[in-house]
């Protein structure tokens, strides 16, 4: 069975789904477009020979729309996501769930009150080899018991648009959520240092940031944002246990030796670091649609914890104090732990 997939939202990441869905996924074919901007849609869709919508709720509703992929502005997603969830349609939405706690809950409890999961959160960084295998040395107890998480997120430049905020709510977000995932474990807390700030970045931002998280088992995390870093985007994280620890591995590069210097190549970007993930995320995705299964990726409650966790992280720069992310109880719906 081909899964017929709408994309609301022609943007970057927009066209780097298309292009995986057509071209990577087997069983999946885009059918339909919308963005805000028509030329954009227009130059999304006409490639893959998919239709052109006015807005999300009119390409929602379309007969021949199987599952929704959301990439969208991240203010723009509850709505879609609430209103694929009336059409009792699968949908697939771009971190983050939504801009606010209380849009996210209405999200579950319209997820919840359908009764069968259909929303999936981007979060793909549970979809990488490393952070995978480092799961599997956790839970394993190969290390012991989780005691302490490093982890840095380095982007090389960031747009002037990219505020103080952005650390946590677009950028810190990934880390929210695989950290939960490969300790299946809840954020219970938030506190933001703030270093010397760095000369190459414009003079309205902190950066770089230094975030620390106390999960309810008492384990501590501290992560290092820093997007205006320069060489490279570099993803960072180790977890030190009772009897060992485990790290992620770097990307797989050679190593080039010349005029008496060994070297190896930092990738620049979130794209291609992220490429296998992404790629690995929609497989998936498709492949449990196809079989008529339910998502099985992070799930809308993983979308409402990561909003309210960075929201708080927020409210911890602003103030400078540590911050309860008081997070509801979670659903039985949504199984166990994080
Ligand atoms: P973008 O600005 O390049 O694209 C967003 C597009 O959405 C634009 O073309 C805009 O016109 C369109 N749009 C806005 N409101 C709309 C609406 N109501 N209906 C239809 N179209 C609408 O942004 P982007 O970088 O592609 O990011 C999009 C989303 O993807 C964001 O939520 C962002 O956080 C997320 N994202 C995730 C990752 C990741 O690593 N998983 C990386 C980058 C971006
Ligand atoms: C961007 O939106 C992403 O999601 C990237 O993965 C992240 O590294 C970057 O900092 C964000 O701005």
């Amino acid at each position: 069975m081909t899964v017929r997939v709408g994309v609301i939202g022609a943007g970057w990441i927009g066209h780097e789904h298309i292009r995986r869905l057509t071209h990577t996924v087997t069983g999946a074919r885009v059918v339909a477009v919308t963005d805000i901007d028509a030329a954009r849609a227009e130059e999304a869709a006409a490639p893959v020979g998919a239709r052109v919508y006015a807005n999300g709720a009119e390409l929602i509703a379309a007969d021949d729309v199987d599952a929704v992929l959301v990439t969208s502005w991240g203010p723009t997603h509850a709505e879609h996501v609430l209103t694929a969830i009336a059409a009792g349609k699968p949908v697939f939405c771009e971190k983050p769930l939504a801009t606010t706690a209380e849009d996210c809950l209405r999200i579950v409890e319209a997820e919840t009150a359908h009764g069968r999961r259909l929303v999936q959160v981007g979060f793909m960084r549970r979809y990488d080899a490393g952070y995978r295998k480092m799961r599997q040395v956790i839970a394993s107890g190969r290390i012991g018991e989780p005691l302490i998480v490093h982890c840095a997120h380095r982007n090389p430049t960031v747009p002037e648009s990219y505020t103080s905020a952005m650390a946590a709510l677009d950028t810190a977000v990934h880390e929210v959520d695989v950290l939960r995932w490969l300790l299946d474990d809840e954020i219970v807390s938030t506190q933001v240092l703030i270093p010397r700030a760095t000369s190459k970045r414009f003079t309205h931002l902190k950066d770089p940031q230094i975030m620390l998280f106390e999960t309810a088992k008492g384990v501590r995390i501290d992560l290092e944002v820093f997007v205006n870093c320069q060489y490279g985007y570099d993803i960072q994280c180790e977890a030190v246990g009772e009897e060992g620890l485990v790290r992620l591995p770097d990307p797989a590069t050679v190593g080039v030796r010349t005029s008496g210097r060994h070297s190896t190549e930092v990738l620049t970007d979130w794209v291609s670091r992220f490429r296998d993930a992404f790629d690995t995320e929609f497989r998936e995705w498709i492949a449990g649609l196809a079989a008529g299964a339910e998502p099985t990726g992070p799930s809308a409650w993983d979308g409402y914890a990561a909003t309210v966790i960075t929201a708080a992280t927020v409210e911890a720069l602003e103030s400078g104090r540590v911050v309860a992310t008081d997070l509801k109880p979670r659903p039985a719906f949504y199984g166990g732990a994080a």
